[in-house]
This record gives structure tokens, sequence and C-alpha cells, in this order.
């Protein structure tokens, strides 16, 4: 008998499916369910009768291996986590793009350098270093500042941290300094943090370190948002124009919105209270329209200047300090927009320090040397194959051709016959010997050797440097996180170790650790390959405290209210605070809000245990009398207001509030930081106060650290 041939046409087919398929919101075709909504179906696009039991043999019988849906979906579960970062795990990221204020032609060939105003699209990954995936916020540790910008010649990856130097002046040092961070390998503790003994261990033997310490343990390192740090490409980078002249350039990232850090013991607060504190603020900033915004700047440079310079510009242990050589800004970068899944772009986006444009190029700085190789390798193992570039968040937006094939999860395939050239046909992609990359030619020579060059030798002038350039309340948190760190090490002699380097960095602080940490005598300065240099001028460029912005715009001002708020008070500050481009949060007894003495309801953020005061860079304490007597019975309100206090933020109250502060120990040392709101008048010098953002003279008599 003859077998029976489908009459249907591919066409007629896309019709007759056409008839049941629906485009969803996001333009996704779906098929009909009987109730008119989208069909669950299978990976393979199967329909789906059941999605809440698995096939069984009876309703209390075995499971059935027929049951091919059941066996997709948990496979695929299985299957969902990729491996985290090995460093850098925790991160958030988004989108925006880098505006260029002028053309930078005579420096640099590189594309997106060239026409004042062009906008280039950009991603961003914010993230701590040496906590995984799950960790919390505000560890005390260095934070990425990883941008790709998507230019006409392809991504360009400046993968740099919001410090501007590094622990190590050799890549082949990473992983031990990263092994000495991470968990403990026998115990796997302690998770993010830095205060255990084999970092302290290693730290304590790699002097090249102690640049990078003095800024790890300033509070550079618990940052009160992202938006509020700056970033640094650290190396040494080149720029090389038409004509292949190079200048030499460090790059930097300024945020708008000034500089801000928390305080310790806040950031301990804060890991309770919200582990996302910074993913939410930079959520919430973006989501609400307030675009975080930084200025790209330069320090160019040639190599007379390197030759004369105190350090070797090829140091990543080093800076140029600002004073000597001034920061040229050429451009912005505005983050406008969250991604729409988090796994597919913030957890796949991979950035590799290799990818650079025509018109940047290296230098021999060994750290960056060995990162160019290690990045991708380590999204080989990350993203599983060498297909990573075809995900769209890896993608080059510019058009791109190679003969590069197949391999696992190819989604770019050629087409046609050639896949190789030279070829007989004159098909396919060719070189531009004009507009491709040429390598710099720098012209080198020398012995193979493993040698560390006695320009790299000076491991305190720098540190100290960073130091003495610190006002006095930053010099107080960089010595009470010494303090505290090293109280965590078990093992006397790291500690001991320790401090004998701070010895040559600055003496007042290494006797103030070691008093605190008990010693009886000091330790010797340790042996140092060089002296540490006195001579090297203050940087006030190196203090946030000097950088801060002196306005409250992007801050969170925490509002305690009580039902009988005085309503006046209470739109006087949200109308000043909306002025200044601030945000705030209301904080009651009861997150369905409260009754204002106008009679007015208005919505809670917070109930009072979910909104520490922690999470706000000031406070007003709004409640009525009847609703202070309410609070005074609960804990959380008066660690509110005492914390607060400790915290150095500036308060705002009404006279009912009173009695919680009184409650809170802190009625009694009121000082310029406790403002009084008698009345809706007294609301705007408040608000205008607010910029100072904290009372730090307070910080001595409330001993906060
Ligand atoms: Fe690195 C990730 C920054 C030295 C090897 N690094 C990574 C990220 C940032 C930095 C921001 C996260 C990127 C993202 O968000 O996906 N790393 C730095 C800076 C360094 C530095 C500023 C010194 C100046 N790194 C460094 C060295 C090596 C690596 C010396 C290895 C020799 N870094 C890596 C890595 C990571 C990474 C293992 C982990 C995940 C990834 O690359 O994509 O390859």
């Amino acid at each position: 008998m003859a077998k029976k041939t489908s009459k249907i046409s591919p066409a007629d087919n896309a019709t007759i499916h056409d008839q049941k398929l629906h485009r969803g919101a996001g333009g996704e075709l779906h098929q009909f369910a009987e109730d008119g909504k989208p069909m669950l179906t299978t990976a393979q696009g199967g329909p789906v009768s059941d999605d809440q039991n698995t096939l069984r043999l009876g309703a209390r019988g075995p499971a059935l291996i027929d049951d091919f849906h059941f066996r997709e979906k948990i496979f695929h579960f299985d299957h969902e986590r990729i491996p985290e970062r090995v460093v850098h795990a925790r991160g958030y990221g988004a989108h925006g793009y880098f505006e260029t204020y002028e053309s930078l032609a005579a420096y640099t060939r590189a594309d997106l350098f060239q026409r004042p105003g062009e906008k280039t699209p950009a991603f961003v990954r914010f993230s701590t270093v040496a906590g995984s995936k799950g960790s919390f916020d505000l560890a005390r540790d260095v934070r990425g500042f990883a941008v790709k910008i998507y230019t006409q010649q392809g991504n360009w990856d400046l993968v740099g941290n919001n410090i501007p130097v590094f622990f190590i002046q050799d890549a082949i040092k990473f992983p031990d300094v990263i092994h000495s961070v991470k968990p403990e390998p026998d115990k796997e503790f302690p998770q993010a943090q830095s205060a255990h003994d084999n970092f302290w261990d290693f730290i304590s033997l790699t002097p090249e370190s102690m640049h990078m310490i003095m800024w790890v343990m300033s509070d550079r390192a618990i940052p009160r948002s992202f938006r509020f740090m700056e970033g640094f490409g650290v190396h040494t980078f080149r720029f090389v124009n038409a004509t292949d002249d190079s200048t030499f350039v460090k790059f930097h990232w300024k945020p708008k919105l000034g500089l801000q850090s928390v305080a310790w013991n806040e950031a301990v607060k804060i890991n309770g209270a919200d582990p996302d504190f910074h993913r939410r603020d930079l959520w919430q900033a973006i989501q609400s329209g307030n675009f975080p915004e930084w200025e790209l700047c330069v320090q160019l440079f040639d190599q007379d200047f390197a030759d004369t310079f105190d350090f070797d510009i090829l140091d990543p242990t080093k800076i140029i300090p600002e004073e000597i050589l001034p920061v040229k800004p050429i451009g912005r970068l505005v983050l406008d927009r969250m991604p729409d899944n988090f796994f597919a772009e913030t957890e796949q986006v991979a950035f590799m320090t290799q990818n650079v444009p025509p018109g940047i190029d290296f230098s021999n700085d060994p750290l960056l040397q060995g990162r160019n190789f290690s990045y991708l390798d380590t999204q080989l193992k990350r993203l599983g194959g060498p297909n990573f570039t075809h995900l769209p968040i890896n993608a080059p937006k510019c058009p791109f051709h190679n003969f590069q094939q197949d391999g696992h999860m190819a989604m770019r395939n050629p087409v046609g016959r050639v896949n190789y050239q030279p070829n007989s046909w004159n098909e396919g992609p060719r070189e531009s010997p004009v507009q491709g990359y040429r390598h710099f030619p720098a012209e080198e020579q020398g012995a193979k050797v493993r040698l560390r060059p006695e320009s790299f030798a000076d491991h305190y002038s720098q540190a100290r440097q960073f130091y003495v350039s610190q006002t006095p309340p930053e010099q107080r948190h960089i010595a009470a996180a010494l303090i505290f760190e090293l109280s965590k090490v078990e093992t006397p002699v790291i500690r001991e170790r320790m401090v004998s380097h701070l010895m040559n960095i600055d003496e007042t602080l290494a006797s103030k650790v070691g008093h605190a940490l008990g010693f009886k005598s000091m330790p010797k300065p340790a042996d140092a390959a060089m002296p540490t240099r006195q001579d090297l001028e203050p940087s006030p460029a190196l203090s946030i405290i000097e950088r801060g912005p002196k306005r409250f715009e992007g801050r969170k001002l925490g509002m305690l209210v009580s039902d009988g708020t005085d309503a006046a008070i209470f739109k006087a500050l949200l109308a000043e605070i909306t002025e200044q481009k601030a945000a705030f949060e209301v904080i009651a007894p009861k997150i369905g809000g409260v009754t204002l003495s106008d009679g007015n309801w208005i919505e809670a953020h917070q109930m009072i245990d979910g909104g520490p005061s922690v999470l706000y860079d000031a406070v007003a304490l709004l409640p009525s009398a009847e609703g202070t007597g309410d609070l005074l019975k609960e804990a959380t309100a008066r660690d509110f207001v005492a914390d607060a206090f400790v915290h150095c933020k500036f308060i705002g109250y009404v006279e009912t509030a009173l009695p919680l502060m009184q409650k809170a120990g802190i009625a009694d040392s009121l000082d310029e930081g406790v403002i009084a709101l008698g009345a809706a008048k007294d609301v705007p010098a408040f608000i205008k106060t607010l910029g100072k953002l904290r009372v730090w003279g307070r910080e001595p008599s409330v001993k906060l650290n």
C-alpha cells in the first residue's frame, strides 16, 4: 500500500499555526490554552496538560519514566547554576551609555573618542571581591567597577576597581592573595571577610601590599552606594593615535554625586538589616529615574614624565597623585536601565582586560599582562565554551565577521561554503591593515629573567602618603579597621608582623594599633627594601571627606512617624527632600501606615523593625506625643535613635519625640547635628544642613570606633 504523504506546504502550515498563536506582552509567540491565556509548553514546544502532578501508576503508585515533561523540567532545574566567578562573585549591573566630551584624536584613534556628544552603549557590573554570590553587600572589601563599552570598533572592557592600586605587583601572586582572603579551606569560613589569620598572614609577608592595605582599611572599602564610589583602571595603559604616537594614560571614574562611605559599625548592622543594600540602592535610583553618572577622567603623560616621576608607572601598587598630574574629564557614563534578566546579563557578562579597540593599548605592567591571559580563560570555564561571545550581553554591537565556527551552543553559524581565507572565491571578510588593530610597536629587549625591578621596591612611601592625606576622622577609621581586623587574627606573631609594617608607614598609627591590641612593647619596624620617604606631599584628592558632595542629592532621609504626626512638618520635609533630588522613606509602627494630624492617611515604606536608621543618611523623628509613648516600648525604636546619633547622622526632631531621645540616651548630649523642627518653617534649614552628610565632630564623644 502506498504511504500517505502530506499535502500541506510550509506556507499553509504557518497559516494553520497562526490561528493558534498569540504574541505576548514581550512580543514572544504563545500557543493558547483553553481560556485564551498563553499555554505552558515543554522546552521542545510540547503543550503541557498537568504541571502539578508527576505521572504515576495509580494515585499512590510509583512514578513513571514515561513522564518526559517531569524529566525535562527537573533536568533543566538541576543545571540552572553556572560556576560563580572565582573572584567578584557577588555583583550587580546596569545598562547605560558613554558620552564623549571632545575629540581626543590627538591622543587616540579609538573611534568612541572622536566625535563630541556621541553616545556609545555601555554595561557596568559592580561587585565585591572575596564573598560568594550570596554574600552581603557591606563587606569590608574592594569593589569591582567593570565597564563594557560597545564601540563601533568592538567592545572595550575597562575592568577596574574602586581603589586605584592593587595588593600585588605580579599576576603570578594572584591565586595566593585570593586564596588567602577567601574562607580558609579546611573550615570554609569566614565568608566575605578579610578578618582572619590566612589573609593577614599573607599580607604581613607581602610588603608590596601595604599601600593597598591602607586603602582597604579606609572607608573606601565600605561605600555607602555604588553611586558614590570612584572607579579606577589601575594600570597605566596607552592611547595610540592615527600616526602611531603613544601617550600613557590612567583612567578614573568620578561619581557626579560625590564620594560617600558608611561607618564600620553601621556596615555590620546594614548587612543584617538589608544584605542587598547596594543592589537595592542602584535598582531604586535607576527605576525612579535618578540615573547615576560618572565622569571618565584621564591622566595623560609621556615617557619624560614617566622617567622623572618618583615611582615606576608600571607598578600597580602606585598612584600618580592628581595634584602632580591633574585629571582631565573626557566623557561621562550614565546608567539608565536595569537588566531585564539578572542571569542573562549580569551573571553572564564576561569582562576581559584584553578587550581593547584600536587606539587603546597595554603597558608592560606585569599585573595587566597576566590579567590579559586570565580573563578569557576564566570565561571558558564559567560560561562553558568558546561561544560566550554569542550571548547578547557579550556580543559586540558593531558588525563582526570571522571564520570561527561550531563549538558548544553556537548561535551564529556561517552561511555558505567559505570558512577560511585566503580562498579562491574572493569571499568572506578580510584584514584591514589600516583600520585593523595595530599593536603599538614598542621596542623591547632583555634577558629572560624572573626578576622584580628595583623601581618597584618602595613599598611604604605611598602607603604613608595615603594615610597622611586623610582627615582626622578618616585616620581614626583606618586605625579602627586595623585594630578590628587584627583582633580577629588568632596567631600573635601575625599581629606583630603587621604592626611592624605599620611602623614603616606611620609610628603614631602603629602605636595606636599596637596599644589597642594589648602589645606590651612595640615591634621593630619591618625590614624594608627601601626607607619610607617622608617628603611626599599629602594629596587631598585621596580623602573621601575632602571630596564629599556637600549636598544631600541622591541620599535618603528616614522619617519616623506615628498616628498624629504633624502634617505641616511632614509635608514640608517631603517638599524639600524632593527639591533636593533626594529620596525618603516613611517608617511607622505598622506597615499599614498612619493618619497625620490633618486626618490624611499616609502609607509606610517600613515598619520600625524593618527600617533601622542604618538604612538612611539622616533621620527625622516625627512621632506625636501618643505615638512616642508607644514607641518607647519598642527596642527597635530606641535603637533607631541611638544608632543614628552614634553613626554621626543629622537628626531632626519634633518636641514630642524628646522622651524617645531620652530613652535612647541622647537627650543630654544634643549637638549642632540634632536639630529641632518646631514648625514647617524650620525644615529648609534642616534639609540644607544635611548636605554635610555626617557630624564627624561628634565621633570622639560617641566612641564610634
Ligand atoms: Fe580581576 C574578575 C578587577 C587583578 C583575574 N577582576 C574581576 C572583576 C573585576 C576585576 C572588577 C569582575 C568582573 C565582572 O564584574 O565580571 N582584577 C581587577 C583589578 C585587578 C585585578 C582592578 C588589578 C588591578 N584579576 C586580577 C589578576 C588576575 C585577575 C591579577 C589574574 C591573574 N579577575 C580575574 C578573573 C576574574 C576577575 C579570575 C573572575 C571572574 C572573571 O574574571 O570574569 O579572571
